[in-house]
Order: C-alpha cells, then sequence, then structure tokens
C-alpha cells in the first residue's frame, strides 16, 4: 500500500510593529492511504478555516510519501479515566501519578522529596503554557533538553491505523491517543503530562508504559487558555537525540481498539 504524511498548520498574522507575530490557529496531521489524501486534505483545509481562534492568512499543508517499511505500529496505550470534582483535585491526581516515576534520577523518594517534585513539576507546566511545542524535562539532570525552549519538542508523524476518518474537525481524545502512544514509545521517555490549550477543552492526561493513558477529567477550569505538555526523560536511559529523532522523524501508526476511550 502507499501512504502519505500530511501535515497542516494555520496561523495569523497579529499585532503591529514590535509587537507583530505569527499566532498559531490551527495545525493537524495524518498519514493515510493514497486514496484518501485528497479528502484528507481539503478536510483539513476546512479545519483550518472554520477554526473558533480566528480566520487565518496563513495555511501551510505538506504532503510527502512514506515508505510502508519505514513505518513502525504501536499498539495504543490502554485508557483509564479519573472523575474529579475540581480542577485542583485534577492537578493532584495527575502529579500524584507522575512523582514516584521522577525517582530515577535522585536516590531519596520521602515525602518533602515527593513534595519537592510537586513544586518542580507545578512550575514547569506553567513555563510550558507560551511555548509551541512540549518541553523536554531530563529527571536526571534537572535540565531542560528542548533545542529552542521557546519553540519546544513536537512529535510528528503519527496517526490512527485503519483511520478513514476525513472529517476535519478536532477529536482531542483521539488525537492525544495517539500522540502519547508514540511519546511513550520514544527511547529514554519516563511520562507525559498533558493539559490542552484549547478553553473549551478541560480534559488532561497523564501517560506512559508503566501507567498507560489515564484521562483526568478535569484538569483547568473552562475558559483557561493556557495548557501545555511536558514530557519526561531519562538520560540514564537513552540519550536525548535519539530520542528527539524518534519523536520528530519516526513515522508511527497506533492501533486503537474499538471504544477505547474509557
Ligand atoms: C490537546 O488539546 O491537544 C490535548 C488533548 C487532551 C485530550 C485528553 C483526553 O480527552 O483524553
Amino acid at each position: 500500500m502507499e501512504f502519505y504524511s500530511l501535515k497542516m498548520r494555520a496561523s495569523q498574522h497579529v499585532g503591529e510593529g514590535a509587537n507583530a507575530h505569527e499566532q498559531h490557529i490551527s495545525g493537524a496531521e495524518r498519514i493515510v492511504n493514497r486514496d484518501s489524501v485528497e479528502a484528507v486534505c481539503s478536510a483539513m483545509v476546512r479545519r483550518a478555516m472554520t477554526h473558533s481562534k480566528g480566520n487565518p492568512d496563513f495555511i501551510n499543508v505538506k504532503i510527502e510519501k512514506v515508505q510502508e517499511n519505514d513505518i513502525q505500529i504501536l499498539k495504543a496505550l490502554p485508557v483509564t479515566r479519573i472523575d474529579v470534582e475540581t480542577s485542583k483535585q485534577g492537578l493532584d491526581k495527575a502529579f500524584e501519578l507522575i512523582t514516584p516515576l521522577m525517582g530515577s534520577g535522585s536516590s531519596t523518594s520521602s515525602a518533602e522529596h515527593i513534595e519537592k517534585l510537586r513544586d518542580k513539576l507545578q512550575e514547569l507546566l506553567c513555563e510550558t503554557y507560551p511555548m509551541r511545542g512540549a518541553m523536554l524535562y531530563d529527571i536526571a539532570t534537572g535540565e531542560r533538553l528542548e533545542p529552542d525552549h521557546e519553540r519546544g519538542v513536537r512529535a510528528t508523524y503519527m496517526d490512527a491505523l485503519h483511520s478513514s476518518e476525513v472529517d476535519g474537525k478536532k477529536n482531542h481524545f483521539n488525537e492525544a491517543i495517539v500522540l502519547a502512544t508514540k511519546v511513550a514509545n520514544a527511547p529514554g521517555m519516563v511520562a507525559e503530562l498533558c493539559i490542552s490549550d484549547d478553553p473549551e477543552y478541560v480534559t488532561g492526561y497523564v501517560a506512559s508504559k508503566k501507567l498507560g493513558y489515564v484521562r483526568i477529567m478535569k484538569m483547568k477550569t473552562l475558559g483557561d487558555e493556557n495548557g501545555g505538555r511536558i514530557f519526561l526523560f531519562d538520560s540514564n536511559k537513552a540519550k536525548v537525540e535519539d530520542c528527539i529523532e524518534y519523536l520528530q522523524k519516526k513515522k508511527v501508526l497506533v492501533e486503537i481498539p474499538p471504544s477505547s476511550n474509557a
């Protein structure tokens, strides 16, 4: 079968003079068979042109042929969900799940140490809010490893296996389970923490090979535009170059069992 990768990003020019910049409006990516390229491409353009964030004045669609034997097929992480009443409870739950995984860079696991890691995660999360991609944080050294801190690192070249969907609308869960599964399989990856930057979407997740994909149904308050991703990496386990290469270059299709959205 012949496969193609399609990537779309749309932005709008905002501000004037020294404040002028391109504001991100919408982005999407797929890996589909040849027959679906045209339909998926127009659905992407529709998505960009009808986005609630505004009318784009720049849309870039990139279409590339992908060799079938370069594609890795992965099974989706198993999905569980945690219902919470408040975003504070949701964040606490996320930190509680992640902090024990951050221990390998350190020799202590006292309550005080866990509290420190929790504060660190909270601080890192706030630093991701203005970033376009994810933060790549080394739990062994406490260093940020993104080559460009403003841009962050982006996981790309991925889609759901057998996805025939050409609908232009964003499905947060479907896109996130694909991305989280790819990220969890990157060399040296320990865990991921994600909060959507969509003000209308309050569900976030933590994910790792150990935890699976844990949906936390409320991680921020409705209307809040802040969101971000942290990839927790352990440089004792792999080279950062290999991790970034996998995230940005490896082509991955994720097998999602029916009704896996917990
Ligand atoms: C995003 O908006 O890119 C993040 C989506 C998080 C999805 C969480 C879920 O519904 O499981």
